[in-house]
């Protein structure tokens, strides 16, 4: 390991700009002449559009325009889509609702946008959007998941009966069936997945600039994909040809999956600097992204987990009812099937799994990617209904699991993954023996003379990340590649520039793409710069989301790493005449080995250009470029502990230990690593114990600030004690698993587990905020 090389705890590069407040996000750019968007948006969850006056907006100082959504689809703009198709079991697609980004003749939830006003100030567009006079139908709600299949239930989208979208299943339903019907222990369990606000530090925001001359647009956007949003900006919604527009994704403050899709103010930005001929910014405030940003979770399950007189499970069917909102977003199908199913198996060796999904539609906003999509939510119900089965049996839970555990590799599971490494007992015995497990009824007991419930709770999550590979995503029903592309240009003097098509967020790609590349050369980390962010720059990218841009983007970065260091052999084995196997490439030089002759890396690279004495035929320059599509998905795993104390008088609870062990294969940077780690465990303590989206029955967001949605803050998260048990990818060349959502993914079980085990009663459902606890421990119904 070099000083700076893989493994090393370099400090962020990218820190130096953020905690100077240098940082460039979308709202710190302002054009010449800048225009200011506001969005007219419904008060009601379901109404009719009956009308539109706009004269009183149109009248006010510094209004520019005030547009809708018929003229927008008068314009030829397309819909909103919804990019990966899911079949139901009866072959049929899904029942897709229109979604215009400025609606025209129904809204469908709080928030839904009617139609902007382009202004001067940020303030005269707002005021004036005050004064665009909507006249509405009201219409009655729906927005619960079991709701909206009820006979006789408000029908969001005609095209949709019932507001189904799709009824899919994956595995062997028979099978599954006979092989309960067969078990000697069968546990039941209803879990509610909570609604998710993802809240990302920095707002969305939308600069879109129309250049008349040139016919060419610019969209500045808070977005984890650049190149995906060109695209799909227009080829789907035909804002401009995809030559015509520019997206740059600049400093993005956080994202957590909710900045991957398109949203409908990027859409009518663009439109709306076409119709103005002026730059046109929008930034959401909090509220509007409490009621505007995509949700995340919000699956009804029901599950049968069956297991055989030895303790070892035979079976697992689940039943999951998946609110998706008002309108299906770009990955919002794909969420609780192909991300949540997939994963049903765990880490055990289940023969026989069965999964069903349900989509439905609700006047809420749409639900689509939140840390960890779908693989969270398949991690809870394992991971709850294992640790229920135990209590039920009366065995150990971290033996039940250990018992079930798979053990070799590569293994099939029934529902589509193939794991292909992994030591699931040995991240246990390192977890247990960490939070001391043998230990804790002496604490407990302990606890318990002081008038405190005291409980311990595991969680053995596994999930697949890296999403790629192309060919299989692809037979999922995606509708584009998952690869990632990298471009290595070595400049005369020989510094570099990494051209990644990732996109960095808050993960320190800066740092740890850079680590890489000065390992492979031993080159110092100040002399390589990353670029992502920009369609411009970079050829082509699929963007940041499902843990991908450690084991695909920096694998393209290898792989043209690779090409590179093969053309520096051969003009160094020309210039100094020996063989290129003789050659290798350390501290900044490329060596003759077992000899003192060498030239330097800069040397070498002077040599590219200037192409004086280069072998004959090569071309001059120093730029190799990649596309990487891996064989399969890296599948991080471990095994969480988190130990409870609670009070039964107040119900309030407090977690006294959580100790993490997870195996994320090749680490490049520790202390990054580490980081990630604590904000997926904040935001899964989050999840357990504080947040959830409350909407009225009549589909009015409840919860719609920092008043009424609860975020972790520093008394709810203990000190975490993160340990690493590794075992390589074998899928690609550095042998890395993504380490960005197993916090999110494997914490909620492990603290639900924890505090239904110190209440002694396992009927409670996330949040378990103080009042569900207290009641739950006086045996009152703690269900949502
Ligand atoms: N890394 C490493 N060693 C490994 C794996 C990763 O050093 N074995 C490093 C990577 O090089 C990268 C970081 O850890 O710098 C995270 O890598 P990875 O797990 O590949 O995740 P991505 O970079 O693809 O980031 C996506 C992931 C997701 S899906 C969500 S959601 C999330 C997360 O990252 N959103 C975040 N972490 C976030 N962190 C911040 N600050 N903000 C967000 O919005």
């Amino acid at each position: 390991m070099t000083e700076h090389g893989i493994g090393a705890r370099v400090l962020r590069k990218e820190d130096k700009r953020f905690i100077t407040g240098k940082g460039r996000y979308t709202d710190d750019i302002r054009n010449e002449k800048q225009t200011y968007a506001a969005f007219v948006r419904s008060p009601h969850a379901h109404a009719k559009v009956k009308g539109i006056d706009k004269s009183e907006a149109e009248g006010m100082d510094g209004v520019i325009a005030v547009l809708d959504g018929k003229q927008l689809t008068g314009d030829g703009i397309g819909n909103l889509i919804c990019g990966w198709a899911v079949s139901s079991k009866d072959g049929s697609g899904m029942n897709m609702g229109a979604w215009s980004a400025l609606a025209t003749d129904k809204v469908r939830y709080v928030g839904d946008a009617v139609a902007m006003v382009i202004a001067g100030t940020q303030a005269e567009a707002r005021a004036a959007a005050e004064a665009v006079a909507v006249d509405y139908e009201e219409l009655p709600a729906v927005v619960h998941a079991v709701d909206a299949l009820e006979t006789g239930a408000p029908q969001v989208h005609e095209n949709a009966p019932g507001n189904l979208i799709f009824d899919w299943g994956l595995g062997d339903e028979a099978a599954t069936d006979k092989a309960l019907a067969g078990a000697a222990h069968v546990t039941e369990l209803e879990i509610h997945n909570n609604r998710l606000s993802p809240n990302p530090m920095e707002p969305r925001s939308a600069i879109a600039t129309y250049d008349e001359a040139e016919d060419h647009y610019t969209l500045y956007t808070t977005s984890q994909n650049p190149h995906v949003a060109r695209l799909v900006l227009s080829a789907f919604y035909q804002v401009a040809p995809e030559h015509k527009l520019r997206v740059i994704a600049p400093d993005v403050g956080g994202g957590f999956g909710s900045k991957i899709y398109i949203y409908p103010e990027e859409v009518a930005c663009l439109w709306a600097s076409m119709k103005t001929k002026r730059s046109v910014k929008w930034t959401s405030s909090r509220s509007e992204a409490f009621l505007t940003d995509a949700h995340g979770r919000d699956h009804v399950t029901t599950a049968r987990i069956g297991f055989d007189a030895d303790n070892r499970i035979v079976g697992l069917k689940v039943d999951t009812i998946a609110n998706l909102g008002a309108y299906m977003s770009l990955f919002s199908s794909a969420v609780p099937t192909y991300l949540y199913a997939t994963l049903l198996s765990g880490q055990y060796d289940i023969a026989n799994i069965y999964g069903n999904v349900r989509a439905v539609y609700t006047n809420t906003v749409p639900v689509d990617a939140y840390r960890g999509a779908g693989r969270p939510e398949a991690c809870f119900l394992v991971e709850r209904i294992m640790e229920t089965a135990a209590r039920e049996l009366g065995v150990d839970p971290a033996e039940l699991r250990r018992k079930n555990f798979i053990k070799s590799f590569p293994h099939q599971t029934p529902v589509i993954m193939t794991y292909d490494a992994g030591d699931f007992a040995g991240n246990l015995d390192q977890a247990l023996a960490a939070a001391d497990y043998k230990g804790f009824p002496a604490r407990r007991a302990e606890a318990a003379k002081r008038g405190k419930l005291r409980g311990i709770g595991l969680a053995s999550y596994i999930e697949a990340c890296g999403i790629a590979p192309s060919a299989a995503v692809g037979s999922l029903g995606a509708g584009v590649g998952l690869w990632e592309s990298a471009e290595v240009r070595v400049n005369p003097v020989g510094t570099i520039e990494v051209l990644t098509g990732s996109h960095s967020h808050g993960q320190g790609h800066e740092t740890t793409f850079a680590q890489v590349v000065a390992e492979r050369f031993g080159l110092p980390i100040d002399n390589i710069q990353i670029v992502h962010g920009d369609t411009d720059k970079v050829q082509f990218g699929m963007g940041t989301y499902g843990s991908r841009s450690g084991p695909v983007g920096l694998s393209a970065i290898v792989k043209a790493l690779d090409k590179v260091e093969a053309k520096v052999k051969k003009i160094a084995a020309h210039v100094l005449e020996v063989s290129e196997d003789d050659l290798v490439i350390e501290d900044g030089q490329v060596k003759v080995a077992g000899t003192d002759r060498a030239m330097a890396w800069h040397e070498v690279g002077l040599a590219a250009y200037t192409a004086h004495n280069l072998p004959a035929g090569m071309e001059p320059g120093l730029k190799e470029g990649a596309f990487y599509d891996p064989a399969n998905f890296t599948f991080p795993a471990g095994t969480y502990v988190c130990e409870v104390e609670i009070d039964p008088d107040t119900g309030e609870t407090q977690i006294v230990q959580f100790v993490a062990s997870d195996d994320f294969g090749t680490i490049i940077n520790p202390m990054i690593v580490e980081g990630q780690v604590h904000g997926g465990i904040a935001q899964g303590i989050g999840q357990a114990m504080l947040e959830n989206v409350v909407y009225g029955d009549d589909g009015q967001l409840l919860s719609a600030s920092y008043m009424d949605y609860t975020m972790p803050r520093a008394d709810n998260v203990p000190s975490f004690a993160i340990h690493h048990h590794s075992t390589k990818s074998p899928s690609n060349p550095l042998g890395l698993k993504g380490c960005g959502e197993a916090g999110a993914i494997g914490t909620p079980p492990a603290v639900m587990n924890a505090i239904t085990d110190a209440i002694g009663n396992n009927d409670l459902q996330m949040p378990a905020t103080p009042p569900r606890v207290w009641a739950a421990i006086h045996a009152a119904s703690a269900k949502i």
